[in-house]
């Protein structure tokens, strides 16, 4: 099992609905570190880096629109496999279709005002983390916590 980190944004649905609070506290609930944390808008130059995959399809121009209309939180959060346990939390792209109990299936109604983005696999994760944060602006410390969300051999 891998400690991971992922890069998630409160997207500006998020930020404009005021549900950060409630996200970061679902996180932190989980028992999910979180290493970094910042707030900034999205550029029309920083959409295109961050969906690069998805520049060329028919919907960016409205998700670079959107993304780029306010501002977003971002954040690394760090944990036993953070990746999945992340996009476990989130629930399927459309808000529509996401499970209840998921953000999105709690939140959510839309596909692309669908509140959270989340790495959805390592390289993902080692490609996006840099875009949004210098390596000195996440912090490595401790949690006493920590000792109590999981077992050793689970880190
Ligand atoms: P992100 O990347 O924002 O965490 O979302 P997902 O990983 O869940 O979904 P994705 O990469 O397939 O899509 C990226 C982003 O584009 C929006 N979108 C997607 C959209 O506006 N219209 C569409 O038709 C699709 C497929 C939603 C998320």
């Amino acid at each position: 099992m891998a400690t991971e980190r992922s890069l998630i944004l409160f997207k500006p649905d998020a930020v404009q609905r005021r549900l950060c609070g409630e996200l970061l506290s679902r996180i932190e609930n989980r028992g999910l570190k979180i290493v970094g944390l910042k707030m900034l808008k999205i550029t029309k130059e920083l959409s295109a880096q961050h969906y690069a995959e998805h520049v060329e399809k028919p919907f960016y121009p409205l998700l670079e629109e959107f993304i780029t209309s306010g501002p977003v939180v971002a954040l690394v959060v760090e944990g036993p496999e953070a990746i999945s346990v992340m996009r476990g939390m989130m629930g399927s792209t459309n808000g529509r279709e996401s499970a209840p109990g998921t953000i999105r299936g709690d939140f959510g109604l839309s596909r692309q005002m669908n509140l959270i983005h989340g790495s959805d696999g390592p390289d993902a994760a080692e490609r996006e983390i840099p875009i949004y944060f210098n390596p000195e602006e996440l912090v490595e410390y401790e949690t006493t916590l920590g000792d109590w969300v999981c077992a050793d051999d689970e880190r």
